[in-house]
């Protein structure tokens, strides 16, 4: 099993200490976190329960590098929530091409992001935010009902256009339709989809647009269209996010995730 664990240098640890003073435990300074704490854009208000370990995170190992996060959307998600909310995490590393027994074991599904909750292994990126919502409310991430289906079908969209052979078979009007749906929603609603702050279904969103990016800009040298400038500002503001930067795959590797499925 491979684990990546960085120790913070004094400067961030002393910020940890600083900002997580009533959660952490005495063992703080001998603990190894692996994601880094930053000063928060925003007043942190700290949750009441305790966080004295890092989480464990099964994640896609790299295909194109030794020891780095893969591109998967959904585990990047969930490191995304981990890191808005201040937790610590390590990540275990998974070759999803020869997946070893002890993640079988553990994952009978054989998906990632799978995460150690209260010492059970909890697969799904929807139900490990949800759960991590419940457990650290703070800072609040939960997306209204009425707005948490916004930009849903975009990635279904993109998936049939990247995959497409056939350049009038209405794939790619068919991205364009979500994309001006999200624009105009984004125009009335923005900057985020709950408005100022970013919110759950940013953190879902936000890996599939950068997939979105990466694999029409290789396979079909497309991007995004400059009309859609409230889809572009909200893209480039979540793309420059601290917590989106400590979580992003490779570029490489989101080029060779989407391989087989556009040669398939
Ligand atoms: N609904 C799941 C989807 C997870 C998923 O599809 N993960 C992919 C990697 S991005 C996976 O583990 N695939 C391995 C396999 O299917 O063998 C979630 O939201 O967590």
């Amino acid at each position: 099993m491979s684990t990546v664990k960085i120790t913070p240098s004094p400067a961030s640890l002393t910020t940890t200490i600083k900002h997580l003073a009533c959660i952490q435990q005495p063992r703080l300074q001998s603990t190894i976190f692996t994601n880094k704490f930053r000063t928060p854009r925003r007043a942190l208000t700290v949750s009441m329960a305790s966080v004295d370990t890092p989480f464990e995170v099964c994640v896609k190992q790299s295909i194109t590098t030794p020891n780095k996060l893969g591109d998967c959307p959904f585990t990047q998600r969930v490191l995304l929530t981990l890191e808005e909310k201040q937790l610590p995490y390590d990540m275990k590393f998974v070759d999803l091409s020869n997946k070893p027994d002890w993640f079988l074991k553990i994952s009978p599904e054989g998906k990632v992001p799978l995460i150690k909750l209260d010492e059970k292994w909890v697969p799904d990126s929807d139900v490990i935010t949800q759960a991590l919502e419940e457990k650290f409310p703070e800072p609040p991430l939960a997306t209204p009902p009425e707005k948490a289906s916004v930009g849903l079908k975009i990635f279904p969209k993109f998936v049939a256009f990247v995959k497409s052979k056939d350049p009038s078979d209405g794939t790619e009007q068919a991205l364009l339709d979500e994309l001006t749906a999200f624009n105009d929603y984004l125009k009335e609603n923005g900057p985020f989809i709950n408005g100022n702050d970013v919110s759950a279904t940013d953190l879902s969103l936000g890996p599939k647009l950068y997939h979105l990016e990466i694999a029409l800009g290789y396979y079909k040298n497309w991007s995004v269209p400059d009309s859609f400038s409230y889809v572009k500002s909200y893209m480039k503001s979540i793309f420059s996010r601290e917590s989106f930067i400590n979580t992003r795959a490779l570029k490489e590797d989101v080029i060779e995730g989407w391989r087989p499925k556009v040669m398939g």
